[in-house]
Parts: structure tokens; C-alpha cells; sequence
């Protein structure tokens, strides 16, 4: 199996290149703020809980997210591999799903880390908000929030995985074109070990 991680903070192009990565590699797509969005849509007592955290910018407890990633990777027996989209973001995350993918005698090929500097992912953010309808992109504040949950608790997971040497680093500000071939590059690189 070929199981990727996307990585990356809040705006840096995530859930944009994991559409496009999906369609040319025939991946999984597992993204866990799409998956919370339709908990949120479906009014679930799940959905209620997330949407409190999601709209003052902090992430949801551990054990929601990883109940999440451990159904859908049992409801896709046939996947040629996964992509993760903002999963995972805690280095408990990122242990509990090494555990899943053994259980599958599988595991993590790589992170693809995008970089973007701060002041290009508040743009980008706020832009979306104009048109995305989702509360935690309308407010410049909950939008740097999300970015210091980030920094405080997210960017460790790279160095979990660096210590395993699995991190590539990709340049994250360009076209979304010339950010797509990048990480094909990156990806076709890897199949070729
Ligand atoms: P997510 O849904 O994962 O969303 P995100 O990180 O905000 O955005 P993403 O990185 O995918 O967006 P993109 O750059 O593609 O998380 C939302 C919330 O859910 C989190 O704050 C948290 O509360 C919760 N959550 C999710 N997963 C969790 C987990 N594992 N544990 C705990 N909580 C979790 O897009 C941004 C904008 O940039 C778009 O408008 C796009 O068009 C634009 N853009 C993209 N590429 C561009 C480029 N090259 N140039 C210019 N603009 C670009």
C-alpha cells in the first residue's frame, strides 16, 4: 500500500492538492476536517461537540479523530492506499495510526510537509472565508489561533516522523500547478525505492 501524509498548517494547500494527488495516484482520500464538516452537516452528537472546538480554532480531543481514521480505514478493505489530509495532528495521533497500519502490515511511505510563511496562509484563509461559508475561516484572530494550536501542537508530529526519516520537505507558495508537480516528483521518487 502506498500511504501518504500530507502535511501542513492551517491554509497550506492541503485539502487542495489532496484532490488532485487522489485523482492522479488512485489514493484514499482520509481527511479529518471534511469528516468532522459532515459530522457538523448531520448535527450528530459528535458534530456538536467538534463544532464548539473547530469555531474558536483548537483541535478535537485525540480519541474522536482516531475512532474516526480507525472506521474508515476498516470501511476501505480494497484501498490501494490512503492519503491523509490534517491527520495526524498530535503526536498521539501519529502513534495511534502507525499502530492501525501495522495491523494492516502496512505503514506511513512518507510525510510531504508543504511550507508556507504566516502572513500567505492568514490570506489565504480569509479569502476562502468570503466564499466558504466555514466559521473557523471568517475571523483573522480564530485563523491565528488555529495557526499558535499549530505551532504548539501539530508541527512536533514532522519531528516524530523525521525521526523515522520519512519528511519531505515541499515548497508550499507557488501555483497550485507548480505545488502539484513538486509533490509528484516527491511521490514518484519514493515509488521508485
Ligand atoms: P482542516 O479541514 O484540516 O482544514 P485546514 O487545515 O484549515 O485547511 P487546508 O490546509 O486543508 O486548506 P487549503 O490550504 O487546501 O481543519 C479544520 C479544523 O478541523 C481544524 O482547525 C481542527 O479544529 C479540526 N481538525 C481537523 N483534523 C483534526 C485532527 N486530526 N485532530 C484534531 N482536530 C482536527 O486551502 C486554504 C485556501 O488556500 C483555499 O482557499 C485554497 O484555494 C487556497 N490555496 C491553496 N493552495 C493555494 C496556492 N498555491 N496559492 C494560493 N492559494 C491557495
Amino acid at each position: 500500500m502506498l500511504n501518504i501524509i500530507l502535511f501542513g498548517a492551517p491554509g497550506s494547500g492541503k485539502g487542495t492538492q489532496s484532490e488532485k494527488l487522489v485523482a492522479h495516484f488512485g489514493l484514499k482520500h482520509l481527511s479529518t476536517g471534511d469528516l468532522l464538516r459532515g459530522e457538523i452537516a448531520a448535527k450528530t452528537p459528535l458534530g456538536l461537540e467538534a463544532k464548539a472546538l473547530m469555531d474558536m480554532g483548537q483541535l478535537v480531543p485525540d480519541e474522536v479523530v482516531i475512532g474516526m481514521i480507525s472506521s474508515a480505514l476498516e470501511n476501505n478493505p480494497q484501498a490501494k492506499g490512503f492519503l491523509f489530509d490534517g491527520f495526524p495532528r498530535t503526536v498521539a495521533q501519529a502513534e495511534a495510526l502507525d499502530k492501525l497500519l501495522a495491523l494492516k502490515k502496512s505503514e506511513i511511505k512518507a510525510v510531504l510537509a508543504l511550507h508556507v510563511t504566516e502572513e500567505e496562509l492568514v490570506k489565504r484563509l480569509l479569502n476562502r472565508g468570503l466564499t466558504s461559508g466555514r466559521s473557523d475561516d471568517n475571523n483573522e484572530s480564530i485563523i491565528r489561533a488555529r495557526i499558535v494550536e499549530y505551532n504548539n501542537k501539530t508541527s512536533v508530529v514532522a519531528e516524530y516522523y523525521k525521526s523515522f526519516d520519512k519528511v519531505k520537505s515541499i515548497e508550499g507558495e507557488g501555483t497550485v500547478n507548480e505545488i502539484f508537480s513538486s509533490l509528484c516528483t516527491a511521490i514518484n521518487s519514493l515509488e521508485l525505492l
